[in-house]
């Protein structure tokens, strides 16, 4: 492994364990994100089929959202992807949004992508954000509408990738009254109560794309052509300071959703995201063949984040309506 790489902070992790495995568990987690996020799936389907035909989706990241009561925050989720080789890395506080949130490198394999090597859950593993909502700073009517559901949940939140996999919450469905009232506080927190562990959102990496979608903005205005709202938070285009990482995201799906009351609403569910990593300075020497992951800006950027997660927003979604 390359002196680069360390150089840029990365740190060289093995695979540990079964990968066939860990790859299913994946799948599973991807199938339940597709099958339920109709815009997500068709809008990677529409990137499938307008590139080259040996090009290949390669997934920058993907999203949970956890809850910050004891045990059920960021280190349950993070636990499944520790386990086999993930390598612990930045935190990231939003405090306007009372919200945690730390990533996670994945262990080297031998998939890259764009060699026929596989994509999506098949291809180079993604990093793992995983955000977690600080309960203790909400109101005690929140906190107390949270609490009732994690404490019903058990011992479950140490089964969190299985929740995941499955699609299935820990704890039983929100009433439509407890999930509105915590809503009216925190949207993110309501999303939790409704969706638990699933994948909140799938990023792909745009500068992984073989055609001429590598470039974000040219990926953008294709996708958009084709009718998708985009989240416009700050701007379509979410920008580091250093210039260096660009992100975009689709507003999220809203999905039919039966409360424990009876009532049935539309609520939103996940979203997909776009970013380009640019190659850092110290590397704008190398030929592109040449240019690796690891050659790129890495990490996240608390100011993008801000505005990407406004993609499950209700103001963002009210877009959509008036589209
Ligand atoms: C997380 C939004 C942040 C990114 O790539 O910066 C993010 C969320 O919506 O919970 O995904
Ligand atoms: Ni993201």
């Amino acid at each position: 492994f390359s002196a680069a790489a360390a150089q840029n902070g990365h740190q060289d992790s093995k695979f540990q364990g079964g990968e066939s495995f860990f790859r299913s568990v994946l799948k599973s987690m991807e199938g339940v994100y597709l099958s339920r996020n109709p815009t997500a799936k068709a809008v990677m389907d529409l990137i499938r089929s307008s590139v080259h035909s040996d090009d290949q989706i390669c997934y920058d990241h993907v999203t949970f959202r956890t809850l910050g009561v004891k045990g059920y925050g960021i280190e349950s989720m993070a636990k499944f992807f520790l386990d086999f080789g993930y390598v612990e890395r930045d935190e990231l506080i939003f405090p306007a949004k009372k919200l945690k949130t730390r990533w996670f490198a994945p262990p080297n394999t031998e998939n890259s992508c764009g060699n026929g090597n596989g994509d999506g859950a098949n291809g180079p593993l993604p990093r793992i954000f995983i955000a977690e909502l600080q309960v203790d700073e909400l109101s005690p009517q929140a906190q107390e509408i949270i609490k009732k559901y994690t404490e019903m949940s058990g011992k479950g939140s140490q089964h969190a990738a299985l929740a995941s996999a499955l699609g299935s919450p820990i704890w039983e469905k929100p009433s439509y009254t407890d999930f509105q009232k915590l809503a009216s506080e925190s949207e993110y927190g309501a999303w939790i109560l409704a969706h638990g562990y699933a994948i909140n959102h799938v990023a792909i990496a745009a500068h992984r794309l073989e055609s001429h979608l590598k470039n974000i903005k040219t990926l953008n205005q294709f996708i958009e052509d084709h009718g998708y709202i985009f989240n416009y938070e700050g701007g379509l285009l979410k920008e580091s300071p250093d210039g260096l990482l660009l992100q975009s995201s689709v507003i999220a799906d809203m999905v039919s959703f039966e409360f424990a009351d009876g009532i049935t609403e539309s609520i939103p569910f996940a979203y997909i995201e776009f970013v380009e990593r640019l190659v850092l300075p110290q590397y704008k020497h190398l030929p592109h063949q040449e240019v690796k992951e690891y050659h790129r800006r890495d990490g996240f950027e608390i100011g993008n984040a801000y505005k990407i997660m406004e993609s499950t927003s209700k103001h963002q979604l009210a877009r959509r309506a008036a589209a």
